[in-house]
């Protein structure tokens, strides 16, 4: 109770505000080739056909800011001879600089109107690269993070585990879409991928580990389940679901 009151308080101070939100995030994580953000499509599909509303998004990224810092944090520096090396703490400030964007200008508003937000990538992902990878200080990052977030948690994450030379081969299959964290060492994403199965670990429930190893069709049934069964038993009364009419039309944008 004691630390609830704290933390309150030091939202106040810090000049946030809790807000009503009426839909759910859920977070997608995991390490590069994991499958994630085809598990991902796939699911806001199918809870389209289950009539919610969803909205599919990303980070670094989601806003036409955040998406221009994204271009800057992942450009291979053989593509920009001249440009120097981006340190850690430099990389930290512009992923949170683009969450910030992205929550009040994107996430936010849609929660407030009852959607499921599926978010490629979210604040675990921080601590796991950041954090665990970079070795940048974690209680630093989390208060950082808070910043960004005004305090917005995920409801659900779900993380895509693979050993990280299966998803490094995956990825490397697909040369033009190398980034500049695909040439970090073997031994980086070593330590990502600790840094994930870490904060599983110590949130059990918000967290769900998944085997991203079995074909894709395999997993999405994995996926289905979890999320239904996540939704079945949460806030589902309070999710907007989409009318018929609503539904026509987007079927029809699509
Ligand atoms: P995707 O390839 O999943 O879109 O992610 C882009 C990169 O952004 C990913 N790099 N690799 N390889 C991980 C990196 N990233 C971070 O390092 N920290 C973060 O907080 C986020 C959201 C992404």
């Amino acid at each position: 109770m004691r630390e609830i009151c704290h933390s309150d308080l030091r939202g106040r101070l810090m000049g946030v505000r809790r807000k009503q939100r009426n839909g759910i995030l859920i977070t997608f994580e995991g390490v590069e080739g994991s499958g994630k953000t085809t598990q991902l499509r796939r699911l806001a599909t199918l809870l389209r056909q289950d009539g919610y509303r969803v909205v599919e998004t990303r980070e670094p990224g989601g806003t036409v800011i955040a998406e221009r810092i994204r271009e800057v944090l992942l450009s291979t520096p053989g593509r920009h001879p001249v440009m120097e090396p981006l340190t850690a703490a430099c990389e930290a400030h512009l992923i949170l600089a683009a969450r910030s964007q992205h929550v009040t200008h994107v996430i936010e508003p849609a929660l407030q109107a009852g959607s499921i937000v599926l978010c490629d990538r979210f604040s675990d992902s921080t601590f796991a690269y950041q954090g665990y990878g970079r070795e940048l200080d974690l209680a630093a990052l989390q208060e950082m993070n808070r910043l960004s977030t005004n305090g917005l948690e995920p409801s659900l994450t779900l993380l895509f585990d693979v050993p990280v030379a299966t998803g490094l081969m995956r990825r490397r299959k697909f040369a033009m879409e190398q980034n500049r964290l695909d040439h970090e060492t073997h031994d980086f994403h070593e330590k990502v991928r600790k840094g994930f199965l870490a904060l599983a670990a110590r949130a059990p429930r918000r967290v769900k580990k998944i085997d991203g190893l079995p074909h894709p069709e395999t997993v999405a049934v994995t996926v289905a389940e979890v999320v239904r069964a996540f939704l079945t038993k949460t806030r589902t009364k309070r999710l907007r679901p989409v009318t018929h009419t609503q539904r026509l039309r987007l079927h029809r944008n699509r």
